[in-house]
């Protein structure tokens, strides 16, 4: 009978995805192939590119590495760019990764991962005793709990069939989510121009649907680590998000209504927030609403960037580098658009592609999304340092 996965189809589609639509071919099964390191190595050895799944008691924990070598037995491996990641074992199905140098070694029914970056920390799995022992960085980024005694349920090791280019694949995603760590880093450690606020206010607005809440809601999860949809979003024809309704506008009367604020009160930088695909649609109602109220953002002297969301090829926005903007996204008509309406300069006309229906986060995603919050701060503190001085 042929052997088959512990995975769920759900489950499976979510590790396919991650690693770029390949195909997953089943090699080693521990609870069918036996519980020894000497069966996974014979049935795994010079497969190429595999991923191994552990199955721990609330996640399901995988390693992809470029593969066994064949005179791998007992002996160390060079090192080899790998990456974990953990996936959830509830309904969120979150997934985490961490991209890592790890070399291999399988002695005495164990198989460890060593990390010489981390301080020689390791993962290793014990297949007489069926003990698992995960190192604190997992622990803390990918949110696996553990115990000194703890047991895997099972352990399977597939082939990845259909990366097309499995050294540049990896290479990419490591580097990809370097930048976005440290970008991340950047964006926690601001603190507004010369401590003038201790937290600075940004305005989004923009037209119904078009990616407030959901802007919002995929920058709480970058800094949260996981995928969270605080604010409510959706699509309709009237707004889904109710704090400012036009039957009910804000008076002077209102309990909360602050005639003259102090800064620390006051709007910092308003963002702009457009569908990149309707860009090129705008009715001349719109334009005639956005002018108005941008009369007013310019009155108050405060920052002012646009957002277009709904980018639908976030790898190619982004150099190699994935430090800058590909100059073909840059001509692209939607954003000379947003230059040309509200005379936003090209620097701070900035594209994300929000979280809306994924199931794990994406470093590339995570680098448009913390670049334009970076640039939202850079806009704020010019808006800071150009106050007259009081
Ligand atoms: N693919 C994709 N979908 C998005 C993006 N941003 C928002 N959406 C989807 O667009 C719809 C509207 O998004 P919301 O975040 O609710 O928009 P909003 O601007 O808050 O809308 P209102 O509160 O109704 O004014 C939702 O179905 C989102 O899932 C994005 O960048 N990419
Ligand atoms: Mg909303």
């Amino acid at each position: 009978m042929a052997v088959t996965t512990t995975l769920t189809w759900n489950e499976e589609r979510s590790f396919q995805k991650l690693l770029g639509n390949v195909s997953l071919r089943l090699l080693y099964k521990s609870s069918v192939h036996g519980r020894s390191t000497v069966n996974m190595q014979n049935r795994c050895r010079c497969q190429g590119p595999i991923v191994t799944v552990i199955y721990h008691s609330n996640n399901i924990f995988g390693v992809f590495t470029l593969g066994h070598s064949s005179e791998m037995s007992e002996s160390f491996t060079e090192p080899n760019a790998s990456f974990f990641f953990s996936l959830q074992k509830n309904e969120t199905m979150e997934m985490k990764t961490v991209v890592l140098n790890s070399t291999v070694s399988f002695y005495h029914n164990n198989l460890t991962f060593y990390f010489s970056s981390y301080c020689d920390q390791k993962l290793s799995l014990n297949f007489e005793e069926s003990r698992i022992y995960i190192p604190r960085i997992f622990e803390e980024e990918l949110i696996v709990k553990s115990h000194s005694k703890s047991t895997f349920l099972e352990c399977e090791v597939f082939r990845v069939e259909g990366i097309k280019d499995e050294a540049g694949y990896i290479n990419r995603i490591t580097r990809a989510t370097q930048h976005r760590n440290s970008l991340l880093a950047d964006v926690r450690a601001y603190s507004p121009y010369a401590d003038l606020v201790s937290e600075i206010r940004i305005l989004l607005l923009g037209p119904v649907g078009s990616g407030k809440s959901s802007f919002f809601n995929s920058v709480k999860s970058i800094f949260q680590g996981h995928l969270t949809r605080q604010a409510i979003v959706g699509s309709d024809v009237t707004s889904i998000t109710e704090q400012f309704s036009p039957q009910k506008p804000i008076t002077p009367q209102h309990p909360t209504f602050i005639t003259s604020p102090s800064l620390k009160d006051r709007i910092h930088c308003v963002a702009y927030v457009f569908d990149i695909n309707s860009m090129d649609n705008l009715s001349f109602k719109m334009m005639a609403k956005l002018k108005q109220i941008q009369k007013e953002v310019i009155n108050c002297g405060v920052a002012q960037v646009a957002l277009l969301t709904k980018v639908n090829n976030c790898n190619e926005v982004l150099q190699d580098n994935f430090l800058k903007m590909n100059n073909a996204m840059i001509s692209q008509s939607q954003i000379q658009n947003v230059n040309k309406i509200l005379g936003i300069p090209l620097s701070r006309i900035l594209v994300v592609d929000n979280y809306a229906s994924e199931r794990e986060m994406d470093p590339v995603k995570d680098i448009l999304i913390l670049s334009a919050l970076k640039q939202m701060f850079r806009a704020t503190d010019d808006f800071l340092e150009d106050l007259p001085l009081e």
